[in-house]
């Protein structure tokens, strides 16, 4: 049979570049300057997470996708058919491209900020797989957010799939809040598959995110030239360091861009000024035990129905119900 040319949906649903603005006046005018770690995405950040996947010391993309590789039969098994999956933070699709060879879902619904990449996995994914409704959706999955209406393709039931660990950029309250949200969006039925790192030794966690090519400061400081470029602050990035270090008290590993000098910028109608030794926390990544994270899934209304380990016990893959 030919194959016809495969398509996909695209709905943009981006917050224009004023939100960006806004957040990161809004992060650098706090007594303890912040940033929201989703800005590092832009394209070349895009390139640079990717990079990380592959550095030797990042466990984490590695030991989740052979735990995918070795298991996504026995949870497709577990999820049922004729779902339909709606993916936070799709970014290469690595993972889901397993998870949906397996499970056939009836849809595939992408979410991702970064524009140019979410494209080009929604288009991969139309090419490979035919019968898979392809319903691509650009867009900050952290605000509130309608969907297209997916009820043509009427699928059992909805399955949320957020891989990557990326719960873990939410402080454990917004993580709660962010599950309880999900569950409304998954609805009566539906469930959720959650990819988390789980806790281990600081050694391990500590060289993770600081790989010795240096792939992660470079990725940490591309935000500062993200905002040079984007809102025309003038940062002097070489006079930044990139800080990472497991703070065991919170459970969570934290970077930093510590400036070395005193800078003052303008960003917007804003004059920021950082201290020479000031820092900039510009991301969390949480880790939880299984039993963390089940409490925390509990908690926000969930039942967790079952979990899967790679051999190492690095890496965590929760399957959360909702019921009927
Ligand atoms: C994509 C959010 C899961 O927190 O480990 C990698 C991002 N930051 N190295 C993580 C990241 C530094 C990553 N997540």
């Amino acid at each position: 049979m030919a194959r016809i040319s495969p398509g996909f949906a695209f709905y943009d649903r981006l917050p224009d570049a004023g939100s960006f603005l806004h957040d990161v006046v809004c992060g650098l005018s706090r007594p303890r300057k912040e940033l929201p770690p989703k800005y590092f995405y832009d394209e070349r950040g895009s390139a640079l997470f990717e990079a990380i996947c592959e550095a030797p010391e990042y466990y984490l993309t590695r030991a989740e996708t052979s735990l995918m590789t070795a298991r996504a039969g026995e949870m497709a098994r577990r999820l049922g058919p004729r779902c339909a999956v709606i993916e936070y933070g799709s970014g290469s699709g690595r993972k889901s491209r397993i998870l949906v060879a397996a499970l056939k879902p009836v849809a595939y619904v992408p979410i991702d900020i970064a524009r140019d990449q979410l494209r080009a996995t929604a288009a991969g994914f139309a090419a490979e797989f035919p019968n898979l409704a392809v319903v691509a959706v650009c867009a900050d999955y952290s605000r509130p957010l309608a969907l297209p209406e997916l009820d043509q393709f009427a699928a059992r039931r909805r399955i949320i799939y957020f891989p990557g660990s990326t719960i873990g950029n939410f402080t454990v309250t917004e993580a709660a809040v962010f599950l309880a949200n999900a569950r409304g969006l998954a609805g009566a039925g539906g469930g959720m598959l959650v990819g988390v790192d789980l806790k281990k030794d600081a050694v391990r966690l500590n060289a993770a995110y600081n790989d010795a090519r240096g792939v992660t400061a470079e990725f940490n400081l591309n935000l500062l030239r993200r905002i040079n470029r984007e809102l025309g602050a003038g940062f002097d990035v070489g006079a930044f360091r990139h800080h990472a270090f497991y703070n065991a008290a919170r459970g969570r590993v934290e970077m930093h861009l510590l400036s070395l000098k005193e800078q003052r910028v303008k960003i917007g109608a804003r004059a920021i000024r950082i201290r020479a030794g000031e820092s900039i926390h510009t991301e969390n990544s949480c880790k939880y035990s299984v039993d963390e994270f089940r409490r925390l899934a509990i908690g926000a209304g969930f039942r967790p129905a079952g979990f899967w380990c790679d051999p190492e016990r690095l890496f965590a893959v929760h399957y959360l119900t909702v019921s009927d």
